[in-house]
């Protein structure tokens, strides 16, 4: 493959603008025609790797996913720091560690920053663009609930959560288990058409705001919540797929039996099916069916806000950042939910492109969506954010194979951390107990080597990434659909 590098100062030389470009006044001169970064920050629910550029899934259709792919830097190894909505974007927005923060469990955009002194002192991404000159616009899901309370100057709403309902639930229902907590957990072809779906309006909303004229730079975020549950899009999405042939994910019966009861414990989703459920109602395949063709339709409305970008004046100056929030097990591991320090749920697609770096690469080295926050000040030569726990990926896209001391650090509760390096998953739970994956011989995490002499040095080396301070829960961060947490958290009654 052919890759063209260009520093951002040659590219901005070559445009005869060197001499705006470079100077101490630069990162506040702010007018749109000094050619300071936009960014398009583009946020996608419960997204895994089944998208076509990072083969998760061989039949996945994500035709402009991949065209993003193929304008920038793929990341291949990138995780989430919570397998949940809630905390993965808290840390993402704040730039801070669920252990640094205690913001382990959903949180309501509102009580963000309540009485957490920690969070307090962060400066949201959104806001530290808008403190140094940048003009913000949000819509759809950005932080938990909306826009993080207000930390995107302009935005333009969030529609009707998960979007319409079927009269009666399709394919799936927690009461038929008796089983605690709610969940929006159902699939199939709904409603008639894309104009009903959320997406479609955010999709509409921040193509609008790509027509029109901006004087300073941008900020614009874009959260589109497919392929959340309830995995519903119209009919013509599913009919993009051969239901019979399509392939249903890695199973192996017995794989919890070498993992810690801890484990068991802390990744059970009781509302939700479990795989042996859905083989023997013939549903797995459907749901397959249904998450690929949830993710097309998503994908088609990402193709509008890109076909947007690359009319309008914007285009080539422009960064442009791609991230789910965490995985999803589709059947993995006996299970059909996020919710877990496994590989399943904390993979994530993360593209960065933007004028100046390289197009058409992928990296293999381990990063975490904490590291989006600091690659943007430095992609769009802010001034150093001094708080933040992440570390810039530039380096990484001037070259994906640079050595990289780092690792990906995914938390689920307090004190239960999965460390990612490139080729092991080490897990220490709070009690101690720990799982080891060696992803160069299982790539879907079947048997743990924790207890085996020939990796006690992997183990070792990997230990000395785990957080050294892991903060008590905060006090309005919840997880409502565990019993383990619930325990923990007794006094804790409200997230919303
Ligand atoms: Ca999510
Ligand atoms: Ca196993």
């Amino acid at each position: 493959m052919r890759v063209t590098v260009f520093s951002r100062r040659s590219f901005l030389r070559s445009m005869g603008l060197a001499t705006v470009a470079i100077g101490s006044g630069f990162a506040h001169s702010c007018q749109q025609n000094t050619k300071q970064p936009n960014v398009l920050f583009i946020a996608v629910d419960d997204l895994n790797d089944w998208v076509g550029c990072m083969g998760g899934h061989p039949d996945a259709r994500t035709p402009n996913i991949d065209r993003l792919a193929a304008s920038g830097t793929l990341f291949l190894n990138a995780h989430c720091q919570a397998p949940i909505c809630g905390p993965t974007r808290a840390s993402l927005m704040s730039g801070l560690l669920p252990s640094t923060t205690g913001i382990y469990g959903q949180i309501g955009d509102r009580f963000l920053k309540t009485e957490n002194p920690v969070m307090q002192n962060a400066t949201f991404l959104s806001r530290y663009f808008a403190q140094h000159g940048y003009k913000t616009m949000g819509v759809g899901k950005l932080f938990h609930s909306s826009d993080g309370d207000g930390a995107f100057e302009e935005y333009g709403g969030i529609h009707e959560k998960f979007g319409p309902k079927p009269e009666k639930r399709m394919h799936y229902d927690p009461d038929w288990f008796d089983k605690p907590g709610g969940t929006s957990t159902d699939w199939g072809p709904f409603p008639e058409s894309d104009d009903q779906m959320p997406d479609t309006k955010y999709a509409r909303w921040a193509v609008q705001k790509l027509q029109e004229t901006h004087e300073k730079p941008f900020f614009l975020g874009v959260g589109f919540i497919r392929p959340h549950v309830p995995w519903h899009a119209p009919k013509k999405w599913f009919d993009l797929y051969d239901r019979e042939s399509i392939q249903l994910p890695p199973y192996l019966e017995n794989d919890q039996e070498d993992v810690p009861e801890i484990a068991r414990k802390i990744m059970e989703v009781p509302m939700m099916p479990t795989t042996r459920w859905a083989k023997e109602t013939g549903q797995w395949r459907d749901i397959v069916l249904s998450y690929l063709a949830v993710t097309t339709f998503m994908d088609d409305k990402i193709g509008w806000v890109l076909d947007a970008l690359e009319k309008s004046p914007y285009a080539e100056n422009t960064i442009v950042v791609l991230w789910g929030d965490h995985g999803y097990h589709l059947g993995e591991k006996n299970r059909f939910a996020k919710h877990s320090v496994w590989e399943r749920a904390s993979k994530v697609p993360l593209i960065i492109a933007g004028p100046g770096f390289a197009k058409n690469q992928t990296c293999a080295k381990p990063v975490g969506l904490i590291d989006i926050y600091p690659s943007l000040v430095e992609m769009c030569e802010l001034e150093k954010n001094p708080g933040l726990e992440g570390h810039s990926l530039v380096p990484l896209l001037r070259d994906p194979e640079k050595e990289w001391e780092h690792v990906a650090i995914t938390t689920y509760g307090r004190n239960n951390h999965a460390i990612r390096s490139e080729h092991f998953r080490y897990i220490r739970y709070e009690d101690g107990s720990e799982e080891l994956y060696d992803h160069r011989k299982d790539p879907n995490e079947w048997h743990n080597v924790a207890d085996r002499d020939e990796y006690a040095d992997v183990i070792k080396r990997l230990k000395t990434h785990l957080p050294k301070k892991n903060a008590p829960w905060a006090k309005y961060s919840h997880n409502q659909v565990n019993d383990y947490f619930v325990n923990e958290q007794k006094s804790i009654k409200r997230w919303k």
